[in-house]
């Protein structure tokens, strides 16, 4: 990844040890004729702004295997030094679920009726979420994503990560596509603060919650939040 640089202790000259490095050609590259190349962009984009988050989810589960596959396209997300520094944890348990929920909606309470400044409120607003968090046990599967702060080796001493929320987020965002791509609606559900997950799902301290993915499909009545997206010239510009 090449996203800025990240100042690191200093060094002497010729401190840095000569990793032999192993390289194999690239097979997996395609190309496609220009013209294949617009329609895959349009299709691309097309099937993509489908997506929508929501937060009402059926009773109805998935099969495993889709969600494994959804988790192997997560993985192949790039990462600082690929060092992957991502973990997932997938829950089914209805026990876990629930206790997921009351820890959300305790914190949520807390968020909503206290500690949210105004602006936050209003800013919210309009998607009409509250403290209610029902979806946490509705839904099949809740994927409770960690960044990895840093690694740790047999040993105990500590592996330094870089870039993770670049990289956990990179990573969040395939998984998210690859689940819509599979038919399946997501929520990109983040208490605040998340801490609870670690204890719940007894993850080390290394280990910081970064996102809960909900997932599972719409029930049929799902309304969603009549908004929009920026258009192109708002989002970006060509020199
Ligand atoms: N975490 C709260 C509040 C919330 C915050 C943002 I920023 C959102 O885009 C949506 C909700 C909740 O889940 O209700």
């Amino acid at each position: 990844m090449e996203i800025g640089w990240e100042g690191s202790s200093s060094r002497t000259e010729g401190s840095v040890p000569a990793v032999p490095s192993s390289f194999v050609p690239l097979t997996s590259y395609r190309s496609y004729p220009e013209e294949e190349m617009i329609r895959r962009a349009q299709d691309f984009y097309s099937d993509i702004k489908r997506r929508r988050t929501i937060r009402t989810f059926a009773d109805r589960s998935v099969p495993r295997e889709v969600i494994e596959d959804c988790l192997r396209a997560a993985g192949t997300a790039p990462s600082g030094a690929n060092l992957q520094p991502w973990h997932f944890v997938v829950v089914t348990d209805p026990n876990v679920k629930q206790q997921i929920r009351e820890a959300a909606e305790r914190e949520e309470r807390a968020f909503y009726a206290e500690r949210a400044p105004v602006e936050w409120l209003e800013a919210l607003a309009h998607l009409g979420t509250d403290e209610h968090k029902p979806y946490l046990e509705t839904a099949p599967y809740l994927i409770a994503i960690f960044a990895k702060r840093y690694g740790e080796r047999e040993d105990g001493s500590r592996v330094t990560h870089y870039y993770v929320n670049e990289s956990v987020g990179l990573a969040a965002g395939f998984l998210i596509a690859a689940l819509h791509h599979a038919g399946l609606a997501t929520l990109t559900h983040t208490p605040s603060p998340m801490g609870f997950l670690n204890e719940v799902l007894d993850r080390p301290a290394s280990e910081k919650p970064f996102l809960l993915l909900v997932v599972g499909y719409p029930t049929p009545d799902t309304r969603v939040p009549d908004i929009s997206k920026k258009p192109l010239a708002e989002i970006a510009e060509f020199r």
